[in-house]
């Protein structure tokens, strides 16, 4: 029997999920990204290097495991080639990645509205990554966006495309004041990226459902995380996919009953990079120690990313959303030797105590955490522990406080960046 595994970021994204499928695809077959696009960053350190993944999954490092982008990615080729290109540069081989026919495109005008909104909306921008991902994927659902398949065949692109093109013009240039686009650049353009991309380009779904009758081991990649899913996110401070994992299950075309297992990450506090509540966020020095310690920036922009405590209310809502069975605990080691360490397990609101995430963000906004202080631990104490019973009380404390608090096992303790540095909790 096949056995899939989905990972999922339960928090704001940035949980370490790229660490942790690299981990778990030494002993899978295929490794699937179902969302998303571009605007994801998954670094993993290997080798003494360190890769930051945006569109391929975290599995490329081993040449025998298929990698695939499903259908549910909106795919910027101009993105992906250059992936591709940074990888071969690094001796990886990228003959095992496989792209969905069927995933949609972010074209270049979703990139520029992508900006331009962002400009129009002022002090009420949401912080995108101005990866166009919002602008796709509004095409994708209004039924008039270009698919990989289309760069494959020139009369179908040209057809598509003069759809759109008049109208994104018109937008272009009389709302936001830009130079017109030249529908035959465009077109060479894309034409191009279907020559260079050719070789990947399949059929996906047949692909991941001949491999699950075949018995193979899968592992689904989140990018993002709950709290910025379109539904269950802090709307509209969110991204424009379903980073859970019933939004895997569309994006990469398998059953929901194919999947055995959900493992969701956790990063031992909270960071979120972009705008919207964040009931836990530190804006005192001890956030910021966080941030220094653990390099919080954006993998794909570089901005700084707001950091807080753990918080459980989100954590329990993810585990509810997704099923969570199991969690991977990350950056341990980055909570390190603080005096104090604070865990958020219920929100004030209004005289009453909410233990789940609200719906209205006025009422995130006015949230007052609850917290349960736990003593630190020192970094050379994590540094030094390969197994669990040799973590100290304090840290191990902390753990099984998460575990009963969600109602999920931790199963993996992240204690440092390279691909090593990882415990494994029976
Ligand atoms: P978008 O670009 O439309 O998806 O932005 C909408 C919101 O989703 C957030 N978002 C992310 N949050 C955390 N990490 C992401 N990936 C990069 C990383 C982000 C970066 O790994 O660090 O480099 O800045 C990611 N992608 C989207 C985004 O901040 C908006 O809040
Ligand atoms: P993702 O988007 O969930 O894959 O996470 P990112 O790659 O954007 O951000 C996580 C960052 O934390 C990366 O720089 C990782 O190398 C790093 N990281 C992951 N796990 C650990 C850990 O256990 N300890 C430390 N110190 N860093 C980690
Ligand atoms: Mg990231």
């Amino acid at each position: 029997m096949s056995q899939i595994r989905a990972i999922v970021g339960t928090q704001w994204g940035d949980e370490g999920k790229g660490k942790i499928v690299d981990f778990l695809a030494k002993e899978a077959d295929v490794v699937v990204r179902a969302q998303g696009g571009s605007n994801a960053g998954h670094t993993i350190e290997a080798f003494g290097k360190i890769f930051k993944l945006h569109l391929i999954p975290s599995g490329i490092l081993y040449k025998d495991k298929i990698n695939i982008i499903g259908n549910g990615v909106v795919i910027d080729p101009e993105s992906l080639i250059e992936e591709i290109e940074s990888l071969q540069k690094e001796g990886i081989t990228t003959e095992n990645l496989r792209i969905s026919d069927r995933a949609h495109l972010v074209m270049p005008y979703h990139k520029i509205l992508d900006e331009e909104q962002e400009k129009q909306r002022g002090e009420e921008s949401l912080g995108t990554t101005k990866r166009g991902i919002g602008p796709a994927y509004t095409d994708k659902t209004e039924r008039t966006n270009l698919r990989v398949c289309d760069m494959l065949d020139e009369e179908e692109f040209v057809q598509k495309l003069r759809i759109v093109y008049e109208r994104k013009n018109r937008i272009l240039t009389q709302v936001y004041h830009k130079t017109p686009m030249k529908f035959g650049e465009l077109l060479e353009q894309f034409m191009k990226y279907g020559e260079i991309l050719k070789p990947y380009i399949t059929d996906t779904i047949k692909l991941l459902n001949d491999a699950i009758k075949e018995g193979k081991k899968i592992l689904l990649e989140g990018a993002q995380a709950t709290m910025l899913d379109l539904d269950y996110g802090t709307y509209p401070y969110v991204t424009s996919s379903h980073p859970t994992v019933g939004g895997f299950c569309i994006g990469a075309g398998i059953a929901p009953k194919h999947i055995q297992e959900v493992i969701g990450v956790v990063k031992s506090y909270t960071t979120r990079v972009g705008k919207g509540p964040f009931p836990t966020e530190l804006l005192d020095r001890v956030g910021d120690t966080i941030r220094e310690r653990g390099k919080e920036y954006g993998t794909t922009t570089g901005r700084p990313r707001r950091c807080g405590w753990l918080d459980l209310v989100v954590v329990r809502y993810a585990v509810l959303i997704n099923g969570i069975d199991k969690i991977a605990l990350t950056k341990l080691d980055t909570l390190s030797n603080l005096p104090k360490v604070k865990v958020c397990v219920g929100y004030r609101h209004a005289g009453k105590i909410l233990d789940l995430f609200p719906a209205s963000l006025k009422v995130a906004m006015e949230c007052k955490p609850i917290y349960e202080e736990f003593e630190g631990w020192s970094e050379e104490e994590i540094k030094k522990a390969k197994e669990y019973d040799q973590l100290p009380k304090s840290a191990k404390k902390y753990i099984e406080f998460i575990e009963k608090e969600t109602g999920a096992k931790v199963y993996l303790i992240g204690t440092g960046p390279s691909r090593e540095d990882i415990i494994i909790k029976e």
